[in-house]
């Protein structure tokens, strides 16, 4: 399954950096891609909680999904 989150927090590619680095630790996440324009991340993810720890770890490091 995959999830195009929309990340208003994103500003340049570090911020997609981190992300990566904070989804690399998520259980059930396999592939993450990010777009600094149109701030956006593409996850790609095997089961609900994964996708809802996903969101609540992007949070947690200051980037909030719209969505
Ligand atoms: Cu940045």
């Amino acid at each position: 399954m995959q999830k195009t989150f929309s990340i208003p927090t994103i500003s340049c590619n570090h911020c997609l950096m981190s992300i990566k680095r904070e989804l690399k630790f998520v259980d059930g996440v396999d592939y993450v891609d990010g777009n600094v324009e149109a701030k956006t991340v593409l996850v790609s993810y095997t089961s609900d909680a994964a996708l809802d720890q996903a969101r609540a770890a992007l949070a947690e490091a200051g980037y909030a999904p719209t969505n």
